[in-house]
């Protein structure tokens, strides 16, 4: 059976973790079934529970004791070990039931630049498990305010992608932590789009502490911009529509897309528009809006949602119970039909949706 899913991958404290917890409670709404697999041997006690957990097989820190080695090193060592025991692996993907698997990878970025293990262990995911995976590279947003760590971001997403030579996604996690890091000097699409870098160098010039780094700040952006690979989604991993929005990107992406329900629809339209249409939030909601310029608004916005939502499922909730008492008062009767929970595609389509006055767009 083919199987699909995320390697989640970035630096660490990117939000791997915490991402992984996020998507398996959204996908458990959606009623998807999932395999949580921690291949992080260094890893505290994860929030979710995980389905496959590579501590079993080795960890760390008996690596350090057993061969007397560095952090670091003991990582590359279990991934090398990993590796040569993928059969571990294989037995347990095969004993689950799902076929939708979640890899919560560790923070060393020497695993996914060039170290031959991860790209071994991918290889024999897609050969011996027909795994279609797509890599989620998370980054933590505030990099986008400092400039020069943007760049080394920029460098690390295509330098993963080479390595790597799967399907990727690169991500600024935590976009709802960013008000705290003060004004940027460019609008949220211009580092998400990574497209004319110059005016980052250009910003960079005339930065005392940065000029002197001025040819190879031009070289790297050249060279970022030529391979025109990189590019940003953004997500904060509390809010249902940037989930969402992920959600259905990394489903196109590993070709989820085309299974389940849709794969049993005969309508080569209906498939190809869910696989090539717009995303929720694409048009209608502004990332920079949202998180930048009108944020209470948005955030009192969707407390009231929230609490209309909750209020409907109480409402729906007492419904059944009155229904099933009145049922069993009465002559058996089939199991009325229940209303399932679904997190709604986008939370901000409604006509109340905040207005904002003014935006800081002038500064691109
Ligand atoms: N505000 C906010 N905080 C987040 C978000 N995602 C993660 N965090 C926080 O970021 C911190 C690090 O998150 P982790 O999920 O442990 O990061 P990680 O990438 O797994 O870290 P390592 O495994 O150590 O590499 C935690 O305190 C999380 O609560 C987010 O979307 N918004
Ligand atoms: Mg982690």
């Amino acid at each position: 059976m083919t199987k699909f899913g995320q390697i989640v991958i970035g630096p660490p404290g990117a939000g791997k973790t915490t991402y992984v917890d996020g998507l398996s409670q959204y996908l458990s709404a959606l009623q998807r079934p999932i395999s949580r697999i921690n291949l992080d041997p260094a890893a505290d006690e994860p929030p979710y529970q995980p389905d496959i957990d590579i501590r079993d097989l080795c960890t760390v820190t008996d690596i350090m004791e057993e061969h007397s080695l560095g952090p670091n090193g003991a990582m590359l060592f279990a991934f090398e070990y990993i590796d040569l025991n993928f059969d571990w692996l294989e037995d347990k993907i095969n004993e689950s039931d799902s076929n939708y698997l979640v890899f919560d990878m560790p923070g060393q970025v020497e695993l996914t630049t060039g170290h031959i293990s991860l790209i071994n262990i991918l290889e024999k995911l897609k050969k011996k498990l027909d795994c279609r995976l797509v890599v989620v590279h998370l980054t933590d947003a505030q990099s986008v305010a400092d400039p020069s760590r943007y760049i080394a971001v920029c460098l690390l997403a295509l330098r993963t992608m080479l390595a790597l030579e799967q399907p990727q996604i690169n991500v600024l996690s935590k976009i709802d932590t960013l008000p705290r890091f003060g004004d940027l000097p460019f609008n949220l699409d211009y580092y998400t789009q990574v497209q004319d870098l110059d005016y980052i160098c250009d910003y960079l010039n005339r930065q005392r502490h940065t000029q002197r780094l001025e040819g190879l700040n031009r070289a790297i952006c050249e060279m970022v911009e030529d391979f025109g690979l990189v590019s940003f989604e953004t997500l904060a991993v509390e809010d249902k529509a940037s989930m969402t929005k992920i959600v259905r990107l990394t489903d196109r992406v590993c070709g989820y897309v085309f299974q389940g329900e849709l794969a049993e629809q005969d309508s080569a339209l209906s498939l190809f528009t869910s696989a090539m249409g717009s995303l929720p939030g694409e048009h209608d909601m502004d990332v920079q809006e949202r998180w930048l310029d009108a944020r209470e608004d948005y955030d009192a916005y969707e407390e009231e949602m929230w609490k209309e939502e909750g209020e409907l499922v109480a409402k729906e909730e007492s419904e059944r119970e009155s229904m099933s008492t009145q049922n069993t008062k009465q002559s058996p009767q089939p199991p009325s039909q229940v209303t399932e929970m679904r997190p709604t595609v986008n939370t901000f389509s409604g006509a109340e949706r905040p207005t904002i006055q003014t935006t800081n767009r002038a500064k691109s």
